[in-house]
């Protein structure tokens, strides 16, 4: 877990620098933490880089647990306050800058809450699943294929529909629940195939938009600036699927 600053400042600027409590942000280059880069990037926020290498099991070292005790990325520290769980970070950091949120209305936070929930709990852990039993997992695996890639499926289905119906997820107006989106619609064709922009089309729209933005090129780039393992061999598949121990075991 080597820190990478970012953000070389001025001498004039870094003793003011020093007394402001600094985000620290805990990455790996996989879909919810490429949420909470886009944020960052989009909010023009300071921060620091630290890499966990989750193919490394670094996810597990002390230090790191007691940020995040469900050893995942990301998570990040704002001077002494702590946080993980990409959606806990995203709707923190837009709070507190009272940025990318939509209108507090009733109404529209309402539809808000609700579709930052769906992607929170419906299509990152689909889409996650969906992709650990296509690529990951042994064989026999039909059922559990079947099973994640027709949620995955149906899922982002719901989000392609939302988004033919406007611009963005809430309409005219670029929000969080879009970086929220673009997190995990990078791995689309990773999840269902090279084919599989044909029959989401408004979901590819939102993605080359996005990734238009400076500000998803920058976060892009956080994983060019440490060379995390790539190699899915036995140390990796022992950090990243420890419940396989139980298999060996019994
Ligand atoms: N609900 C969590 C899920 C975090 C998560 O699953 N992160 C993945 C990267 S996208 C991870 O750290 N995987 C490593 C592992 O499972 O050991 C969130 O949204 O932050």
């Amino acid at each position: 877990m080597a820190a990478v600053s970012r953000h070389v400042e001025p001498v004039a600027t870094m003793s003011l620098q020093l007394e402001k409590p600094m985000l620290k942000f805990y990455f790996h280059p996989s879909p919810n933490p490429a949420k909470v880069a886009l944020l960052l990037e989009e909010l023009g926020a300071e921060y620091e880089v630290v890499p966990v290498d989750t193919r490394k099991g670094e996810q597990f070292s002390p230090a790191f647990l007691a940020i995040n005790p469900n050893a995942k990325t990301p998570a990040l520290t704002d001077g002494d306050a702590t946080l993980f769980d990409s959606t806990a970070i995203l709707l923190y950091l837009t709070q507190k800058h009272d940025r990318f949120l939509p209108p507090a209305t009733p109404k529209v936070q309402a539809q808000f809450l609700s579709w930052m929930m769906f992607v929170a709990s419906g299509i990152g852990p689909y889409s996650g699943q969906a992709v650990h039993f296509k690529h990951f997992a042994p064989e026999p695996k039909e059922y559990a294929v079947n099973r994640y890639d027709y949620e995955a499926e149906r899922h982002w289905g719901l989000i392609d529909k939302r988004l033919s119906e406007g611009q963005y997820m809430m309409g005219d107006t670029y929000t969080v629940l879009d970086m929220a989106v673009w997190g995990w619609a990078r791995a689309v064709p990773f999840i269902f195939g090279a084919d599989a922009w044909t029959s989401l089309p408004n979901v590819k729209r939102l993605l080359d938009e996005i990734n238009a933005r400076p500000a998803a090129q920058a976060a892009e780039a956080l994983a060019s600036r440490h060379t995390f393992k790539k190699d899915m061999d036995d140390e990796a598949r022992a950090a990243m699927f420890p419940q396989n121990k139980r298999l060996t075991q019994a």
